[in-house]
């Protein structure tokens, strides 16, 4: 039988580097990769059975929403941009980050089955699917993502993506880190402070594809870009400040969580190469130390050999990635 082949395919070529910051992100993704079952959740029981009504609720609903954002980067934001990515080395960064979006909807499950019923984990992804704030938080996502066909497209979908994982994922972190920094829930703190390592570089990594193809756009492409960018941007804040008082209400913490939101959202833009939009008052130090995002009390890798351990604790500085 004979065939004509319609285009050249390639193998990826891990043997030279395509770019001088792709390689280094592969090793660091994988130094990083952890499951949940790693993670006693069953040691914060105690805890989870002396926190009051309105402050479990209020941490299983900031779960809930996370989970949300990690299916739909898992299952929308990390494919979208793969699709219209050629390099090859590159490609397989992406898809091992999307992977790990997937352990991170998973993780807060183990979550859930550890603190709840089974009546109120139907209740909570019911709330999911009811609460508007969170929808439309999504809708908004999906609508660029979806929408991923050339090369501007791309380049939105990249800024939606650190935006998602640099800043939105922050209003749901900072109850869990608020808690984890005073002694409370400390083992499933652990799981947010491994999946905001994971997004810390993720953003980065996003960030610097992002702003190497903003740098290829002419002068008015750029502006249109900037323009769509921040339109974005507020669409998204503005959403996150209504979903934010709603979920935090009664618990004091509402202007804190948007002050951390507003830090986290200059982060974000910092990824994208832009300039931060934001006066930010001190971030609550008790949270500002859980954003540190060396491991605390989890034993990486005890069961793995010993080689696999070196550099695992070893944190990306900024200047590994000058261009
Ligand atoms: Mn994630
Ligand atoms: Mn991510």
């Amino acid at each position: 039988m004979t065939f004509t082949l319609n285009k050249i395919h390639k193998a990826v070529n891990w043997n030279k580097e395509d770019d001088n910051f792709t390689q280094a992100f592969w090793e660091q993704n994988v130094k990083q990769f952890w499951l949940p079952e790693e993670i006693s959740v069953s040691k914060d029981l105690k805890v989870w059975n002396e926190l009051n009504e309105r402050e479990k609720d209020l941490y299983k609903k900031v779960l809930a929403g996370l989970t949300l954002l990690d299916t739909k980067q898992g299952n929308n934001g990390i494919p979208s941009m793969m699709s219209l990515t050629d390099n090859l080395q590159r490609k397989a960064v992406l898809s091992f980050m999307g992977t790990m979006e997937e352990i991170h909807a998973k993780s807060y499950s183990s979550i859930f089955t550890t603190l709840l019923s089974n009546r109120e984990i139907d209740e909570l992804f019911d709330w999911i699917e009811s609460e508007k704030t969170l929808q439309r938080k999504a809708d908004l996502i999906l609508k660029q993502y979806e929408n991923t066909t050339d090369k501007k497209s791309l380049y939105l979908s990249m800024v939606t993506s650190v935006f998602l994982e640099s800043f939105l994922f922050y209003s749901g972190f900072f109850y869990p880190l608020f808690l984890a920094g005073q002694g409370k829930m400390v083992a499933s703190g652990e799981i947010i402070s491994l999946i905001l390592r994971d997004e810390s570089l993720h953003g980065k990594y996003i960030g610097l594809l992002a702003q190497e193809m903003y740098s290829s756009f002419e002068i008015e492409e750029k502006e249109a870009l900037k323009n769509k960018m921040y339109s974005i941007f507020n669409a998204l804040m503005e959403n996150e400040m209504e979903y934010t008082y709603l979920i935090y209400k009664d618990s004091g913490l509402e202007k804190e969580v948007i002050n951390f939101l507003k830090y986290n959202a200059n982060r974000a833009l910092e990824n994208l190469g832009f300039e931060d939009f934001y006066e930010v008052d001190d971030i609550n130090p008790i949270v500002l130390n859980g954003l540190s995002t060396e491991t605390k009390t989890h034993d990486f890798f005890s069961t793995k050999g010993n080689g696999y351990q070196k550099g695992i604790y070893e944190e990306l500085e900024d200047e590994d990635f000058i261009i």
